[in-house]
């Protein structure tokens, strides 16, 4: 039996590879911080929480990490623990170099120490791209990230590269872009337009508030983002690799689909901040902008090309944004958990 380590198991990329890794047989041990309330929902809501083995550490400590790594041998260690609110970042910025930059090395000097065999992900973004030097990105595009989450991504990106070129670990970087689904946190954009459209559609008819309506990403399936990790690892040499749809879309057209989801037609009027969107049936507001969610640097646009992911590990993403609108909007709709 295989044994894995997952840090940021209570994420949304961590529930989704327990399930995944569980399904194929491996003793997965999930990583918690120590000092924390540790939010299970979504482990119990994919029915794994108590199929998974539980340590505590602490990402900000080389000794706890030191001690986590000596405990078992593991085969894997998906580390994907990170502050990862691109927008939270600005208000911590110090916290997030730390977690998301310098805690990826602490991890990988405890495996090269003592257990080089183990093979290691780190989960890199698409954010390090910021203000896109080519369309689409794919893993030789530079770097230019826009926020201090970005900056400290590229760091953790890079160092994992050294230690494998430096030590030999077998270490890979999954250049991630955006992947969404009924698990994601309730600050991130589509979930909060989900979120709010189904209170709007229940009855709640208060506004959403969002930022910048013209941002584009390239939104995938969090299910088909962590079979791609795995694939990553079970390659013979370790690489880097991108994982994208090759599709964008704007904000705009994701609150539609989200809409449409939900029986509800939206107009939009207006421009700027001025822009709002009026729920036909009822006549009332729906959308409307706040500057308080514009960011200090943006990323204005992000699509990617998962040519190599697609070539080298047989891998493709399968659905589709306004699929992935209308899985999240009927989840919040039929069911109240955020
Ligand atoms: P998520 O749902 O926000 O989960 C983040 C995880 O990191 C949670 O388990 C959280 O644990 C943990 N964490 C936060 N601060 C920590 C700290 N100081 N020490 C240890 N753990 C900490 O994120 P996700 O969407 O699953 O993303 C997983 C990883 O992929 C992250 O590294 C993210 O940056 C990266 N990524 C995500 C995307 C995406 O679109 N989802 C794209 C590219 C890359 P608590 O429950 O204790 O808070
Ligand atoms: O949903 P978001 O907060 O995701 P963002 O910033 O793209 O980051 C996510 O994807 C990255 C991969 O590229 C990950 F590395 C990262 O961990 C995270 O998972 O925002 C998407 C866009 C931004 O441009 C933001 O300015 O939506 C815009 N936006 C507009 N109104 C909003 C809002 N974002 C949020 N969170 N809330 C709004 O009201």
């Amino acid at each position: 039996m295989k044994k894995a380590l997952i840090t940021g198991v209570s994420g949304q990329d961590g529930a989704y590879l327990s399930r995944l890794l569980l399904d194929k047989g491996y003793e997965v041990t999930g990583a918690r911080r120590q000092n924390s309330q540790f939010d299970s929902a979504r482990l119990h809501k994919l029915g794994v929480a108590s199929d998974i083995r539980y340590v505590d550490y602490d990402i900000g400590e080389l000794e706890s990490i030191n001690h986590l790594i000596r405990s078992t041998e593991f085969d894997e260690v998906y580390n994907l623990a990170a502050q990862s609110s691109v927008g939270s970042s600005w208000e911590q910025p110090i916290y997030a170099a730390d977690v998301n930059g310098v805690g990826v090395v602490r991890l990988l000097d405890a495996l090269r120490t003592y257990s080089p065999h183990s093979r290691f992900y780190q989960a890199s973004t698409s954010e390090m791209f910021g203000l896109v030097r080519t369309v689409p990105q794919n893993e030789n595009t530079a770097f230019y990230p826009r926020s201090p989450y970005g900056v400290a991504k590229v760091y953790g990106h890079f160092i994992t590269i050294n230690y494998r070129e430096s030590f030999g670990l077998h270490a890979s970087s999954g250049i991630l872009f955006n992947h969404e689904s009924p698990l994601r946190g309730s600050a991130f954009v589509t979930r909060k337009v989900t979120l709010g459209l189904s209170r709007f559609a229940r009855g709640e008819h208060i506004p959403i508030k969002l930022g910048n309506l013209n941002i584009c990403r390239d939104w995938g399936f969090a299910g088909d983002y962590v079979e791609g990790m795995w694939r990553m690892l079970q390659e013979d040499v370790a690489d880097d690799y991108v994982l994208a749809t090759g599709v964008t879309t704007p904000i705009r057209e994701f609150v539609n689909y989200a809409a449409e989801a939900l029986d509800m037609r939206l107009e939009w009027i207006g421009s700027d901040i001025a822009e709002h969107a009026i729920e036909r049936k009822t006549g009332k507001v729906a959308v409307k902008v706040d500057p308080n969610f514009f960011r200090p640097a943006e990323v204005d646009s992000l699509l990617g090309d998962a040519s190599k992911a697609s070539a080298k590990l047989g891998w493709k993403a399968t659905v589709g944004i306004r699929e992935i609108a209308a899985m999240m909007a009927h989840s919040d709709y039929d069911d109240w958990w955020s």
